[in-house]
């Protein structure tokens, strides 16, 4: 058996679910954790704690319950705070998850800055949320929406990067680790570039926020968004990570309740951040939870769950290789998180995804709300394994063994 930095077993006693059979009685195997993962007990317990004994609206009572909620949700953007390692508190905005966040700047920052023949430089590998509210963007201001090619590996070709630069791109919107491939990707020369040329630099980082460590303070960025429910916490809280003298520069997305300084019959004064970017009643129960999540998650240590995930991810490309007639799609393990996509040779990823599910393995397949990627690999689907701190090499032997009697019964027919 391989061996990894962290023991799994210590973990899964904390999350319950990870407990329970399928109809057919089969113990679950989680594979799907880029999707969404699991709760421990301890989140799930901050947020019942709340329900029961904290909660009020926030911000808005003259009470005591809604004094202790503030402080509850208030206590959750310092954990974010440290988390990312964010100069001000108030540069942390709560949203409803990575996709809100980058609506959020491509309307609000776009509407500020972007004119006609600005360029907005994307990737070929990026989710559809960092792609369609650009497009959006675009179509709104008359800026272009241009793409950094991958190669067939599955990596950045970066080669081209310098001739896509120019004084003409404001915007470099990229993915820090991609939700198909698992390739993490070179930011820092990323932004380097982009800021050589004025460039202002989003990051998506919904799949690198939950396994690999990320310092604003060190990154170079302007905006990193990323969701609560990926690692570990509620869903309905996510993240957009700005620097306030942007996000000061910024029209308000959404107006309403708690975003205004003074409203009159003839207009509004926004409110000073973080406040100004979260109208109405916010993700309170989320957001405390997400808090607990954070705690989970530093007490392992975000070095130890990547070098995990790679340790999984190294085993099942060594299972797949000696087993064949599996195409497995981005770079080596080494340059990878624990995201593993596969097309089975002859078989509908749908399908692979279905007999999976019949011996009670949850993976994803489709397009994976990357469809541009997709075409770019020359397939329609894939299938996709993705692991987190609870999974086990056992969990990547009963994938791979359950791939392998997919082909076999597959070729009998
Ligand atoms: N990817 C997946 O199965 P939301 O849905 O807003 O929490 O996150 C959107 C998002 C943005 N960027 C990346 C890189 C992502 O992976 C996701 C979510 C899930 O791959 C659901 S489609």
């Amino acid at each position: 058996m391989p061996v990894s930095v962290l023991d799994p077993e210590r973990y899964r006693g904390d999350f319950a679910i990870l407990s329970v059979s399928s109809p057919r009685g089969k113990p679950l195997v989680y594979l799907d954790n880029a999707a969404t993962t699991q709760r421990p007990r301890a989140v799930i317990q901050a947020i019942v704690d709340t329900y029961e004994h904290h909660y009020a609206n926030v911000h808005r009572g003259i009470h005591w319950l809604s004094d202790r909620t503030t402080d509850l949700y208030e206590q959750a953007r310092d954990a974010v705070q440290r988390l990312i390692g964010a100069e001000r508190r108030e540069e942390v905005i709560f949203t409803r998850g990575t996709t809100e966040s980058i609506n959020l700047v491509a309307r609000s920052w776009g509407e500020a800055f972007l004119r006609p023949g600005d360029e907005i430089l994307l990737t070929e590998m990026e989710h559809h949320a960092n792609i369609v509210p650009w497009h959006q963007a675009a179509a709104r201001t008359g800026a272009k929406v241009r793409f950094i090619p991958i190669t067939d590996e599955g990596v950045l070709d970066l080669s081209s990067l310098d001739q896509l630069l120019s004084a003409r791109t404001k915007m470099v919107a990229v993915t820090a680790v991609s939700n198909v491939l698992g390739t993490v990707n070179p930011l820092e020369s990323i932004i380097t570039k982009a800021k050589s040329v004025g460039a202002t630099v989003l990051v998506d980082a919904a799949q690198s926020v939950p396994h690999l460590p990320l310092d604003v303070s060190r990154l170079g960025a302007d905006f990193v968004a990323f969701s609560g429910h990926k690692m570990l916490g509620p869903t309905g809280v996510g993240v957009l990570w700005g620097r306030a003298e942007l996000l000061d520069s910024m029209p308000p997305f959404l107006g309403g309740g708690s975003m205004i300084r003074r409203v009159t019959l003839e207009g509004f004064e926004p409110a000073e951040l973080p406040s100004k970017f979260e109208a109405g009643t916010p993700p309170i129960v989320p957001a405390i939870g997400l808090d607990a999540a954070i705690e989970y998650l530093d007490a392992i240590g975000l070095p130890a769950i990547h070098q995990h995930e790679l340790a999984l991810t190294r085993h099942a490309h060594e299972r797949f290789a000696e087993l064949g007639g599996v195409r497995l799609l981005g770079p080596a393990p080494e340059q990878k998180s624990g995201v593993v996509s596969f097309v089975v040779e002859g078989v509908h990823p749908h399908d692979v995804a279905q007999l999976l599910d019949g011996e009670g393995i949850a993976i994803r397949a489709g397009h994976h709300c990357a469809m541009p990627l997709h075409k770019r690999l020359g397939i329609v689907a894939s299938s996709r394994a993705s692991f987190y701190l609870y999974n086990t090499f056992a969990d990547v032997d009963h994938l791979v063994d359950a791939v392998a009697q997919t082909q076999r019964r597959l070729r009998r027919k």
